[in-house]
């Protein structure tokens, strides 16, 4: 998954001299390029796979692969992707970070029913805004078996220059048949309160009862756990630029890169100015394009500590080309580091909605569970049976969360992407994502313009906590 970005002008030129466009007009002065229908064809379907170390072992996939294949499209494309399903049950795609239209959001019971076996659903929706995404089931807990991978949208015009481009997708794994959920128990039954809840959702058997997160073997980068990981080669004097995607299902990383700082210039697809950091925090859903100038020549590794502690499971290598093939570096983890926050990002490009007064509606949110609960609740509330937050198309909505509980909650928003509300900024400069770490016992707000009506899930990106209830709905009224 590497492109030289000179490799790639070429090709781009090549296409324009031979399609007859000005070969020298800077790149607004052409003309819109034409858009395309990228078709793609997906079957969903069991297959043996080993991450370079570790057993053999049974995952769900697409097309027989981990991560599932990329999809690389240029802004304003047409994607089209036509599912088949092979599994023993229902699956859908969610587009994760895309605002596409709600029938095509793969929410199972939300925005479709689920693809059966044996049958197939065509998704098809403009890919825009340009940037980094993840796709994955939304069924069950067929993310944490294998059924994700890369969605990738360049821009139409390119602003950014850099030499060589990796996609990096960080994986947490149980080598195990079956993939996450192999290694999880059901809870045991819980008091009468518990009991209660069940019987209210007409569920007394275990089927349905919250699982514990599985502890993982391991953490793969692209499928290929380290030592089998594949290096990323780079020239000295490089400008390189990392797409950093993290579609785990209960693992978040803080990323160093040995002998080298990270310049941060996305967040969830959108344009920040620069950051510097020594570390680099992902939570699951979230992305980051980040780059690095290669101007330490030797043999790096890229690791993360999983969780913010513990010892570094993920690693890759970053070798420079004619650099003799010794042990690699690790990035040591100490006092002092810098370590990017969201309070330290704006965005590249002030908004120009004018915005101005309270929000139209207010949510608070509070984040609970775990401890001696099985359940994790928004608002006290166990989906499906929780609150629909109810708003008007050309309003803006306010999500106020609350973290009330000892783990962190990377909460996602589908449909749309909201601003990172930012006391210290001019709300032009608020930051635009779509996915928010919430930390324990942390205060959070973020606010969104419903602007895409219909159904959109709202859920903790959390596998676990999302199946054991912390999710709802927003619901567009006339
Ligand atoms: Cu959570």
């Amino acid at each position: 998954m590497k492109i030289s970005r000179r490799t790639f002008l070429k090709t781009t030129l090549g296409a324009v001299l031979a399609t007859g466009f000005p070969v020298f007009s800077p790149p607004h002065a052409l003309s819109k390029p034409k858009r395309s229908v990228r078709e793609f064809r997906f079957s969903a379907s069991k297959a043996r796979v080993n991450l370079g170390a570790g057993p053999d072992f049974t995952a769900w996939t697409y097309n027989g692969q981990v991560p599932g294949p990329e999809i690389r499209v240029r802004e304003g494309d047409i994607i089209r992707v036509a599912l088949t399903n092979h599994l023993p049950e229902g699956t859908t795609i969610h587009w994760h970070g895309l605002p596409v239209p709600n029938a095509m959001d793969g929410v199972p019971e939300v925005t479709q029913k689920p693809v059966m076996p044996g049958e197939t659903f065509v998704y098809e929706f403009e890919a825009r805004p340009a940037g980094s995404y993840i796709y994955h089931s939304h069924v069950n807990y067929q993310l944490d078996q294998g059924l994700y991978g890369p969605l990738i949208i360049e821009p139409s015009h390119p602003r950014e220059v850099y030499d060589r481009e990796f996609t990096l997708l960080l994986e947490d794994w149980v080598m195990k048949d079956g993939g996450g959920i192999a290694d999880t128990k059901r809870r045991p039954p819980m008091g009468m309160m518990m009991r209660g809840m069940m019987r209210r959702r007409g569920r007394l058997s275990t089927r349905g009862r919250p699982l514990l997160e599985p502890v993982y073997d391991g953490y793969a980068v692209n499928g290929r756990m380290y030592p089998a990981a594949k290096p990323l080669i780079v020239s000295k004097g490089d400008r390189v630029k990392l797409r950093l995607l993290n579609p785990s299902s209960a693992s978040i990383y803080d990323l160093q890169l040995a002998g080298h700082s990270l310049t941060i210039t996305h967040v969830d697809a959108n344009p920040i100015k620069p950051v510097e950091t020594d570390v680099l925090r992902i939570g699951m859903g979230e992305r980051y394009d980040a780059e690095f100038v290669a101007n330490n020549p030797g043999h790096w590794l890229l690791a993360a500590r999983e969780g913010g502690f513990g010892e570094g499971m993920l690693r890759i290598p970053v070798q420079y080309g004619g650099v003799r093939r010794e042990e690699p570096v690790a990035p040591i983890f100490r006092r002092g580091l810098r370590l990017a926050a969201y309070w330290d990002f704006q965005a590249l490009y002030p908004s120009d909605e004018a915005v101005s007064g309270p929000a139209d509606r207010s949510y608070p949110q509070t984040l609970s569970g775990g401890m001696h609960s099985p359940f994790w609740t928004i608002n006290g509330r166990v989906y499906p049976d929780s609150e629909r937050l109810v708003v008007r198309k050309g309003e803006r909505v306010r999500m106020a969360y609350w973290n009330h509980s000892m783990m962190p909650h990377p909460m996602h928003l589908h449909g749309h992407f909201f601003k990172v509300v930012n006391a210290s900024l001019p709300e032009r400069r608020w930051i635009l994502k779509d996915t928010i770490i919430v930390d324990p016992m942390e205060r959070v707000e973020i606010e969104f313009l419903a602007d895409n009506p219909g159904d959109w899930f709202h859920h903790c990106h959390n596998l676990y906590h999302m199946e054991a209830g912390m999710a709802n709905v927003v619901v567009y009224e006339s």
